[in-house]
């Protein structure tokens, strides 16, 4: 059993539309504790984490908007990650995906400290594979996949503490990838399974190939969950919706087979925006999922043969 850690993270300064620090709260009405104590993990509720003090960093990037702010949440969520990691299992809720600055900073640094290799599953439509320097829309919540692949140009963030080798990164739902995200994609050995593979080999071989060479490493996986992951009809509370993503059942093969690996060792879940859900469906989706994660199943499929 697994001790589990919820660290809310009520950020939205990484993208334009207000709503997604209402996520934790969301999740905790959703009844996430609940759903993970049910399944006998014990749970801390840490409460919500507040970004560090502001600084004045600036960008030459004039559309970068709420810098200082996002590195104030990336100093604040490195440090709860790297001291919730040696306790348990942390839960972190978003808050827009520019949490993951920080929280991959920390597991990242956890994971150098005890000498263990990391790797990264990226569920998402986008890819978040720009840099300050790359993007276009200056939402920060489009660059922290590139932050923890250790990509130049993230001055003045502080350095990624042990950038993720590209083999060990995976992404699983990618429909929206801009030109300098692609091009600089194209450079990396990261796994990019966009729509077009899962629809053509379907979700669950190419995630057994991942998650083999996860165990083959003894890795520890940090499993980044964005709501567009999922296809907007069935999780219509996120500011970016973008059509054609996973489906309900889809979805829950993921965690299911990531649960089965045993080798989840940290999670976010980001860009629940509460205010455009229709009433809690997508928080309820999403603690459904985590329930998934963690070991809610209908049988086992290790002791029961079909
Ligand atoms: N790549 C675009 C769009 C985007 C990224 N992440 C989200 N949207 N949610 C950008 O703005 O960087
Ligand atoms: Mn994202
Ligand atoms: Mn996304």
């Amino acid at each position: 059993m697994t001790n589990c850690i919820l660290i809310g993270a009520p950020m939205d300064e990484g993208q334009r539309r207000a709503g997604c620090l209402m996520g934790p709260a969301a999740y905790r009405v959703a009844g996430l504790a609940e759903v993970l104590r049910a399944l006998g993990h014990t749970v801390e509720d840490q409460g919500d984490a507040t970004p560090a003090a502001l600084g004045e960093e600036t960008h030459a990037n004039e559309a970068i908007h709420h810098l200082p702010e996002v590195i104030g949440w990336t100093n604040a969520l490195a440090a709860a990650a790297r001291d919730a990691m040696p306790r348990g299992m942390p839960i972190f809720l978003g808050g827009d995906h520019a949490l993951a600055l920080g929280t991959l900073s920390g597991v990242a640094a956890h994971a150098k400290a005890v000498g263990r290799p990391l790797f990264v599953i990226w569920l998402d439509a986008h890819s978040d594979f720009h840099t300050p320097a790359t993007t276009t829309s200056g939402n920060l919540h489009g660059t922290p996949m590139a932050y923890a692949a250790g990509r130049a140009g993230f001055a003045p963030f502080p350095d990624f503490p042990a950038p993720v080798p590209g083999e060990n990164i995976c992404m699983f739902g990618i429909r929206s990838v801009d030109p300098a995200e692609h091009a600089m994609l194209e450079e990396t050995e990261i796994t990019v399974n966009d729509m077009r593979v899962l629809d053509e080999r379907g979700i669950a071989a190419p995630l057994k190939e991942f998650l083999d060479q996860v165990q083959a490493a003894d890795g520890m996986l940090h499993v980044s969950l964005d709501v567009d992951f999922l296809d907007p009809s069935i999780a219509p509370a996120v500011g970016t919706t973008v059509p054609g993503g996973t489906t309900f059942r889809e979805a829950h093969l993921v965690c299911e087979m990531l649960h089965e690996s045993g080798r989840v060792t940290s999670l976010d879940l980001v860009e629940l925006n509460p205010f455009l859900d229709d009433r809690g469906r997508t928080a309820k989706l999403m603690v459904d999922l985590v329930g998934s994660m963690m070991g809610q199943k209908v049988f086992d499929r290790r002791t029961r043969s079909y």
